[in-house]
């Protein structure tokens, strides 16, 4: 697999994590934390968000079905999102939607103007604040701010501190998909702050610790012109069996983008639609035939823009 990320990004945190908990290897191909990204719109068709994962010719948008590939990869069920139960799913949508936001608006806007000018310089973090503002013009979700984020943070804090008495991961012994997507907004937030959890969360921060310290694994960096290689040597996988009603837009262009923010669409051919997944062939003069595959949820196919 290859992963398409940048070394800040705590979705791509998650997947690392990943990775690196399974002993799957796995190749590195850094991306610019905003776009342009020419590193990796070839493949993807100009998909907004990071990460994106690669086999071969086919790309993935998305952690849901980058996890799916992990999961699959290493014959690892417990870290498929399809498998999880109610309340671990609910325990990972606020984690991704409410505290993931809130991560940020929690952090003082000093110290956060501080670590951007420490990891971008000057004219960066100018480029940096622009892209995210612009970004999120027009989202469906908004980011809290002050006292409303911390209290979200803090709300989340008590709750995965409850939760975890007496069991050394949330999914119990083992760590499964619930830890890995907990755990990457306690990272941004305290990877932006510079501040550690709040040691009045024990249970918290033991968990915290154990979780970080799975590493990366094997991770091999490569540059993208080696990942376009990938793509362009390699003939897409073949197409899950269809099943139920064909839909009637199998085989018509399309659009897919995210719902929610960086709604930038992909456009090309649909191939493949699941209740999870849909998957958008695109053929290039550069990379030969390529499948993007996305999740359903959070995503819209719309006839192309
Ligand atoms: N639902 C997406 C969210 C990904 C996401 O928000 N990623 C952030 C970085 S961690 C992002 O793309 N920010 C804007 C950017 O990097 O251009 C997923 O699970 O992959």
């Amino acid at each position: 697999m290859i992963l398409h990320h940048y070394e800040m990004s705590p979705y791509a945190e998650k997947i690392r994590l990943m990775l690196g908990h399974k002993g799957v290897p796995w190749q590195s191909v850094l991306s610019p934390a905003q776009p342009p990204r020419p590193n990796v719109d070839p493949l993807s068709g100009g998909y907004r968000r990071i990460p994106i994962a690669q086999i071969g010719a086919d790309v993935f948008c998305d952690t849901f079905v980058i996890a799916q590939e992990v999961a699959r990869i290493a014959d690892a069920p417990e870290l498929d999102p399809e498998n999880v139960n109610e309340a671990d799913a609910a325990l990972i949508a606020t984690a991704e939607g409410e505290v993931f936001f809130a991560a940020i608006g929690a952090v003082s806007p000093m110290t956060l103007i501080g670590t951007m000018l420490r990891t971008f310089g000057v004219l960066g973090t100018i480029k940096f604040a622009m892209d995210r503002a612009r970004m999120m013009q027009g989202a469906t979700v908004k980011a809290p701010t002050g006292a409303e984020a911390e209290k979200a943070v803090r709300s989340f804090l008590e709750d995965l501190d409850a939760k975890l008495a007496g069991h050394d991961f949330l999914g119990g012994t083992v760590p499964t998909l619930v830890d890995f997507s907990s755990f990457h907004p306690l990272w941004l937030k305290e990877t932006t702050s510079g501040t550690p959890l709040d040691p009045m969360y024990g249970n918290v921060t033991r968990w915290y610790e154990r979780v970080g310290s799975i590493g990366h694994g094997s991770r091999e960096e490569e540059a993208p012109a080696s990942a376009f290689e990938a793509a362009r040597s390699a003939d897409p996988r073949p197409l899950p069996a269809a099943s139920g009603e064909p839909d009637s837009r199998i085989g018509t262009e399309v659009s897919v983008a995210p719902s929610d923010y960086g709604t930038v669409p992909v456009s090309g051919t649909l191939l493949a639609l699941s209740d999870t997944r849909c998957i958008v062939e695109r053929k290039t003069e550069s990379l030969g035939t390529v499948h993007v595959h996305f999740p359903r949820r959070g995503f819209a196919i719309t006839p192309p823009s």
